[in-house]
Protein backbone atom coordinates (compact mmCIF):
# COMPACT_ATOMS: atom_id res chain seq x y z
CA UNK A 1 0.00 0.00 0.00
CA UNK A 2 2.69 2.22 0.75
CA UNK A 3 4.56 1.50 -2.04
CA UNK A 4 1.90 2.01 -4.50
CA UNK A 5 0.76 5.82 -2.58
CA UNK A 6 4.33 6.59 -3.07
CA UNK A 7 4.40 5.42 -6.85
CA UNK A 8 1.15 7.19 -7.25
CA UNK A 9 2.46 10.94 -5.32
CA UNK A 10 5.75 10.03 -7.46
CA UNK A 11 3.86 9.82 -10.56
CA UNK A 12 1.65 12.94 -9.74
CA UNK A 13 4.56 14.98 -9.21
CA UNK A 14 6.43 14.04 -12.19
CA UNK A 15 3.84 15.30 -14.68
CA UNK A 16 3.39 18.50 -12.32
CA UNK A 17 6.60 18.91 -12.61
CA UNK A 18 6.66 18.19 -16.91
CA UNK A 19 3.28 20.40 -17.29
CA UNK A 20 5.17 23.24 -15.23
CA UNK A 21 8.44 23.10 -17.36
CA UNK A 22 6.73 23.19 -20.29
CA UNK A 23 5.53 26.65 -20.34
CA UNK A 24 9.24 27.39 -18.88
CA UNK A 25 10.87 26.05 -22.07
CA UNK A 26 9.14 28.73 -24.26
CA UNK A 27 9.46 30.04 -26.94
CA UNK A 28 8.04 33.14 -28.91
CA UNK A 29 6.01 36.13 -29.66
CA UNK A 30 6.21 39.22 -31.09
CA UNK A 31 7.59 42.10 -28.85
CA UNK A 32 7.84 44.66 -31.74
CA UNK A 33 5.00 45.62 -32.79
CA UNK A 34 3.96 44.36 -29.27
CA UNK A 35 2.12 41.56 -29.07
CA UNK A 36 -1.30 41.13 -26.93
CA UNK A 37 0.74 37.92 -24.89
CA UNK A 38 3.98 39.76 -24.53
CA UNK A 39 2.03 42.56 -23.07
CA UNK A 40 -0.46 41.07 -21.08
CA UNK A 41 0.62 37.42 -20.38
CA UNK A 42 3.11 36.24 -18.16
CA UNK A 43 5.78 38.23 -18.26
CA UNK A 44 3.81 40.53 -20.29
CA UNK A 45 4.93 44.55 -20.13
CA UNK A 46 1.91 46.26 -19.94
CA UNK A 47 0.36 43.98 -17.59
CA UNK A 48 -1.08 46.94 -15.85
CA UNK A 49 -2.87 48.11 -18.73
CA UNK A 50 -7.07 48.25 -18.68
CA UNK A 51 -6.88 46.09 -21.28
CA UNK A 52 -4.40 43.48 -19.88
CA UNK A 53 -6.26 44.15 -16.47
CA UNK A 54 -9.95 43.18 -18.22
CA UNK A 55 -8.39 40.25 -20.20
CA UNK A 56 -6.76 39.02 -16.71
CA UNK A 57 -10.36 38.94 -15.33
CA UNK A 58 -11.98 37.83 -18.61
CA UNK A 59 -9.26 34.61 -18.39
CA UNK A 60 -10.56 32.97 -15.49
CA UNK A 61 -7.34 31.38 -14.70
CA UNK A 62 -3.97 32.51 -15.09
CA UNK A 63 -2.24 33.30 -18.13
CA UNK A 64 0.58 31.11 -19.75
CA UNK A 65 3.70 32.18 -20.64
CA UNK A 66 3.74 35.07 -23.27
CA UNK A 67 5.79 33.10 -25.25
CA UNK A 68 4.02 30.10 -25.09
CA UNK A 69 0.87 30.80 -27.18
CA UNK A 70 1.42 27.18 -29.56
CA UNK A 71 -0.35 24.51 -30.91
CA UNK A 72 0.80 20.90 -31.98
CA UNK A 73 0.30 19.47 -35.45
CA UNK A 74 -1.59 22.26 -37.08
CA UNK A 75 0.79 22.13 -40.00
CA UNK A 76 -0.44 24.72 -42.02
CA UNK A 77 -4.28 24.28 -41.03
CA UNK A 78 -5.10 27.19 -39.01
CA UNK A 79 -8.13 28.52 -40.50
CA UNK A 80 -9.53 24.59 -39.30
CA UNK A 81 -7.90 24.14 -35.78
CA UNK A 82 -8.34 28.21 -34.77
CA UNK A 83 -11.96 28.92 -34.66
CA UNK A 84 -13.19 32.69 -35.48
CA UNK A 85 -13.40 34.89 -32.46
CA UNK A 86 -10.78 33.02 -30.96
CA UNK A 87 -7.56 33.89 -33.20
CA UNK A 88 -5.62 35.83 -30.26
CA UNK A 89 -6.12 33.37 -28.03
CA UNK A 90 -5.14 30.32 -30.79
CA UNK A 91 -8.27 29.01 -29.12
CA UNK A 92 -6.15 28.07 -26.30
CA UNK A 93 -7.95 28.48 -22.45
CA UNK A 94 -4.44 29.83 -21.21
CA UNK A 95 -5.06 32.76 -23.12
CA UNK A 96 -8.65 33.39 -23.76
CA UNK A 97 -8.62 36.79 -22.10
CA UNK A 98 -6.62 37.93 -25.37
CA UNK A 99 -9.42 37.83 -27.29
CA UNK A 100 -11.52 40.61 -25.81
CA UNK A 101 -13.01 42.80 -28.11
CA UNK A 102 -11.60 46.53 -27.02
CA UNK A 103 -10.31 49.52 -28.55
CA UNK A 104 -7.42 49.90 -25.73
CA UNK A 105 -4.81 47.00 -26.46
CA UNK A 106 -1.00 48.53 -25.82
CA UNK A 107 -0.55 49.20 -29.52
CA UNK A 108 2.02 50.56 -31.44
CA UNK A 109 1.51 53.50 -33.69
CA UNK A 110 2.77 53.37 -37.41
CA UNK A 111 1.76 55.14 -40.84
CA UNK A 112 0.12 53.27 -43.41
CA UNK A 113 2.50 51.91 -46.51
CA UNK A 114 5.21 52.61 -44.13
CA UNK A 115 8.01 49.69 -43.83
CA UNK A 116 7.87 48.22 -40.13
CA UNK A 117 10.53 46.14 -38.26
CA UNK A 118 9.13 42.84 -36.47
CA UNK A 119 10.64 41.73 -33.60
CA UNK A 120 9.85 38.20 -32.63
CA UNK A 121 11.01 37.52 -29.19
CA UNK A 122 12.06 33.80 -29.11
CA UNK A 123 13.99 32.40 -25.44
CA UNK A 124 14.12 29.29 -27.36
CA UNK A 125 14.84 29.65 -30.93
CA UNK A 126 13.41 27.10 -33.81
CA UNK A 127 13.79 26.70 -37.50
CA UNK A 128 10.61 27.96 -39.12
CA UNK A 129 8.29 30.08 -41.60
CA UNK A 130 6.57 33.38 -40.17
CA UNK A 131 3.62 34.15 -42.45
CA UNK A 132 2.18 37.74 -41.05
CA UNK A 133 -1.20 39.12 -41.98
CA UNK A 134 -3.15 42.41 -41.46
CA UNK A 135 -6.62 43.26 -40.77
CA UNK A 136 -8.73 44.40 -44.13
CA UNK A 137 -9.74 47.89 -44.68
CA UNK A 138 -12.78 48.64 -42.03
CA UNK A 139 -11.68 46.14 -39.73
CA UNK A 140 -13.95 46.56 -36.53
CA UNK A 141 -11.47 46.08 -33.25
CA UNK A 142 -15.31 46.10 -31.69
CA UNK A 143 -15.59 42.98 -32.54
CA UNK A 144 -14.00 39.31 -31.98
CA UNK A 145 -11.30 39.07 -35.07
CA UNK A 146 -12.21 36.11 -37.05
CA UNK A 147 -10.41 34.76 -40.28
CA UNK A 148 -12.55 36.99 -42.68
CA UNK A 149 -11.35 39.90 -40.99
CA UNK A 150 -7.42 39.48 -42.41
CA UNK A 151 -6.43 39.92 -45.76
CA UNK A 152 -5.99 36.88 -47.45
CA UNK A 153 -2.68 37.63 -49.11
CA UNK A 154 0.12 37.79 -46.13
CA UNK A 155 2.08 41.39 -45.94
CA UNK A 156 5.47 39.30 -44.78
CA UNK A 157 6.19 35.14 -45.23
CA UNK A 158 9.53 34.61 -43.63
CA UNK A 159 11.14 32.02 -43.61
CA UNK A 160 14.24 31.53 -40.80
CA UNK A 161 14.95 35.28 -40.54
CA UNK A 162 17.87 36.04 -38.25
CA UNK A 163 18.10 36.14 -34.63
CA UNK A 164 19.90 39.04 -32.91
CA UNK A 165 19.96 38.88 -29.46
CA UNK A 166 17.38 36.68 -28.61
CA UNK A 167 14.40 37.99 -31.59
CA UNK A 168 14.19 36.67 -34.93
CA UNK A 169 13.99 40.41 -37.32
CA UNK A 170 11.79 40.84 -40.15
CA UNK A 171 10.44 43.60 -41.84
CA UNK A 172 7.20 44.09 -43.61
CA UNK A 173 5.32 46.70 -45.71
CA UNK A 174 1.99 47.96 -45.02
CA UNK A 175 -0.49 48.36 -46.95
CA UNK A 176 -1.53 51.63 -47.85
CA UNK A 177 -4.98 51.61 -47.72
CA UNK A 178 -5.61 51.14 -43.76
CA UNK A 179 -6.45 53.75 -40.96
CA UNK A 180 -6.84 53.26 -37.29
CA UNK A 181 -6.86 50.09 -35.34
CA UNK A 182 -5.64 47.27 -37.10
CA UNK A 183 -4.08 43.90 -35.93
CA UNK A 184 -1.09 42.25 -37.08
CA UNK A 185 -1.87 38.61 -37.47
CA UNK A 186 1.66 36.57 -36.68
CA UNK A 187 1.69 32.76 -37.38
CA UNK A 188 5.05 30.97 -36.90
CA UNK A 189 4.91 27.40 -37.96
CA UNK A 190 7.96 25.94 -36.70
CA UNK A 191 9.50 23.15 -38.76
CA UNK A 192 11.96 22.33 -35.98
CA UNK A 193 8.81 21.01 -33.60
CA UNK A 194 5.20 20.35 -34.28
CA UNK A 195 4.57 23.89 -32.94
CA UNK A 196 2.96 26.63 -34.65
CA UNK A 197 2.69 30.03 -32.86
CA UNK A 198 -0.23 32.30 -33.15
CA UNK A 199 -0.01 35.87 -32.06
CA UNK A 200 -1.98 39.16 -32.05
CA UNK A 201 -0.14 42.93 -32.15
CA UNK A 202 -2.72 45.38 -32.17
CA UNK A 203 -1.62 48.85 -34.53
CA UNK A 204 -2.91 52.20 -34.54
CA UNK A 205 -2.19 53.38 -38.46
CA UNK A 206 -2.30 57.40 -39.35
CA UNK A 207 -3.34 57.39 -43.31
CA UNK A 208 -0.39 56.80 -45.49
CA UNK A 209 1.58 58.91 -47.37
CA UNK A 210 -0.09 57.55 -50.56
CA UNK A 211 -3.63 59.87 -51.09
CA UNK A 212 -3.58 62.73 -48.97
CA UNK A 213 0.73 62.51 -49.72
CA UNK A 214 0.77 63.60 -52.97
CA UNK A 215 0.31 67.35 -52.15
CA UNK A 216 1.30 67.00 -48.89
CA UNK A 217 4.73 65.02 -50.49
CA UNK A 218 5.35 68.61 -52.84
CA UNK A 219 4.69 71.01 -50.16
CA UNK A 220 6.20 69.41 -47.23
CA UNK A 221 9.22 68.10 -49.15
CA UNK A 222 10.84 71.96 -49.87
CA UNK A 223 9.74 73.29 -46.71
CA UNK A 224 11.91 70.81 -44.37
CA UNK A 225 14.82 69.87 -46.53
CA UNK A 226 16.72 72.78 -47.35
CA UNK A 227 18.87 71.05 -50.21
CA UNK A 228 16.16 69.39 -51.79
CA UNK A 229 13.82 72.87 -51.71
CA UNK A 230 16.23 75.11 -53.74
CA UNK A 231 16.81 72.15 -56.23
CA UNK A 232 13.02 71.66 -56.45
CA UNK A 233 12.00 75.03 -56.90
CA UNK A 234 14.55 76.16 -59.32
CA UNK A 235 13.51 72.80 -61.52
CA UNK A 236 9.90 73.52 -61.33
CA UNK A 237 10.37 77.64 -61.48
CA UNK A 238 12.32 77.08 -64.74
CA UNK A 239 10.07 74.23 -65.92
CA UNK A 240 6.82 76.55 -65.50
CA UNK A 241 8.41 80.36 -66.93
CA UNK A 242 9.50 77.38 -70.20
CA UNK A 243 6.16 76.25 -70.53
CA UNK A 244 4.73 79.99 -70.33
CA UNK A 245 7.37 81.35 -72.29
CA UNK A 246 7.10 78.73 -75.12
CA UNK A 247 3.32 78.56 -74.81
CA UNK A 248 2.82 82.18 -76.25
CA UNK A 249 5.25 81.83 -79.07
CA UNK A 250 3.58 79.07 -80.28
CA UNK A 251 0.35 80.36 -79.64
CA UNK A 252 1.38 83.45 -81.62
CA UNK A 253 2.65 81.87 -84.54
CA UNK A 254 -0.54 80.08 -84.80
CA UNK A 255 -2.89 82.88 -84.11
CA UNK A 256 -0.67 85.02 -86.84
CA UNK A 257 -1.53 82.61 -89.76
CA UNK A 258 -5.17 81.96 -88.56
CA UNK A 259 -5.63 85.79 -88.80
CA UNK A 260 -4.01 86.44 -92.46
CA UNK A 261 -5.74 83.36 -93.85
CA UNK A 262 -9.02 85.06 -92.92
CA UNK A 263 -8.13 88.22 -95.16
CA UNK A 264 -6.45 86.44 -97.72
CA UNK A 265 -9.18 84.13 -98.02
CA UNK A 266 -11.88 86.83 -98.26
CA UNK A 267 -9.66 88.62 -101.14
CA UNK A 268 -9.51 85.46 -103.35
CA UNK A 269 -12.84 84.76 -102.93
CA UNK A 270 -13.61 88.32 -104.09
CA UNK A 271 -11.57 87.48 -107.00
CA UNK A 272 -13.04 84.67 -107.42
CA UNK A 273 -16.90 85.81 -107.33
CA UNK A 274 -15.33 88.89 -109.73
CA UNK A 275 -14.11 86.78 -112.14
CA UNK A 276 -17.00 84.05 -111.66
CA UNK A 277 -19.38 87.69 -112.50
CA UNK A 278 -17.27 88.66 -115.26
CA UNK A 279 -17.33 85.42 -116.95
CA UNK A 280 -21.29 85.07 -116.32
CA UNK A 281 -21.53 88.50 -117.30
CA UNK A 282 -19.92 87.33 -120.71
CA UNK A 283 -21.61 84.64 -120.98
CA UNK A 284 -24.84 86.60 -120.88
CA UNK A 285 -23.84 88.88 -123.15
CA UNK A 286 -22.65 86.86 -126.14
CA UNK A 287 -25.75 84.85 -125.75
CA UNK A 288 -27.79 87.93 -126.52
CA UNK A 289 -25.67 88.64 -129.19
CA UNK A 290 -26.16 85.62 -130.70
CA UNK A 291 -29.99 85.48 -129.97
CA UNK A 292 -30.18 88.58 -131.65
CA UNK A 293 -28.51 86.94 -134.83
CA UNK A 294 -30.44 84.42 -134.57
CA UNK A 295 -33.32 87.10 -134.71
CA UNK A 296 -32.13 88.14 -137.52
CA UNK A 297 -31.58 85.39 -139.37
CA UNK A 298 -35.44 84.34 -139.67
CA UNK A 299 -36.16 87.71 -141.09
CA UNK A 300 -33.30 87.46 -143.49
CA UNK A 301 -35.16 83.80 -144.19
CA UNK A 302 -38.18 85.71 -144.42
CA UNK A 303 -36.77 88.44 -146.48
CA UNK A 304 -36.26 85.52 -148.54
CU1 LIG B 1 9.39 26.12 -28.76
Amino acid sequence: MLLRRLGAVFAATALVALTTAAPAAAHGAPTKPISRTAACAVKGTETGSAACQAAAKANGQPFGTFDNLRIADVNGRDREVVPDGKLCSGGLAAYKGLDLARDDWPATRARAGATISIRYASPIPHKGTFRVYLTKPGYDPEKRLSWDDLASQAILVDKDPPLVDGSYRMTAKLPEDRTGRHILYTIWQTSSTPDTYYSCSDLVLSAAAAPAPKKTRAVVVPKKKAAPAPSARPTTEPSAPEKSAQAPPVEAPKLTPLAEPVPADDTWLYVGLILLAALTGGFAISRMMRGRRAQDLPREDEIR
